[in-house]
């Protein structure tokens, strides 16, 4: 049987294999590849639902040169003013939504963002609905990540976004005195 030649390919190939056995090549790439891992937090899709457990709109959040965005639509909405928040627990039962906990609150401040002791990495603006009920959202939240660093979304197992039927004052701990919670979402990877 003829012996395989190997082309100049397959001994550039081979070379490689071999470098890869140094145990400092070997160091360099496993920490490449696991840093490519923890930064490519893809976009994550939250559907949104409402206290009868029906669609109530979908949030794209993505990785933002600074913190993380926000965008997407709630809809079923009384018009007006309604405050958003990110909770701190990955759980939405309706009716009420308590499953989702307080806000999400790694840093151990106070509601709000005129709060002088404040504020929480998921107090977010008020957003409003216009007369068919229907609130773009388009924020960041630049405290927050999507990585296995710093306040991640995903500490927790994950996290939840909170429309609530009144507006957030901005300063009242705990939650704003924006009353009950209309619409969840769970944020998981
Ligand atoms: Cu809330
Ligand atoms: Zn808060």
């Amino acid at each position: 049987m003829a012996r395989a030649q190997f082309s100049p390919n397959q001994r550039r190939l081979s070379y490689g294999m071999l470098r890869m056995r140094n145990p400092m090549t070997r160091v360099l790439v496993t920490t490449l590849v696991f840093a490519a891992a923890s930064l490519a937090a893809d976009k994550i899709q939250v559907q949104m639902n409402n206290r009868d457990g029906k669609p109530a709109g979908t949030v794209t959040i993505s990785p933002a040169k600074s913190g993380v965005s926000l965008k997407g639509k709630i809809t079923g909405l009384t018009p007006g003013t309604h405050a958003f928040h990110i909770h701190q627990n990955p759980a939405c039962v309706a009716p009420d939504f308590t499953s989702a906990g307080p806000h999400y609150n790694p840093t151990k401040k106070k509601h709000g963002h005129q709060n002088p002791e404040g504020h929480h990495v998921g107090d977010l603006n008020n957003i409003t609905a216009d007369a068919k009920g229907v609130a773009k959202i388009n924020a960041t939240v630049a405290d927050a990540t999507l990585t296995d660093q710093g306040n991640s979304l995903f500490a927790n197992g994950g996290t939840a976004l909170v429309i609530h039927a009144k507006a957030d004052d901005g300063k009242t701990d705990p939650a704003g005195a924006a009353g009950d919670r209309v619409a969840c979402g769970v944020t998981k990877k």
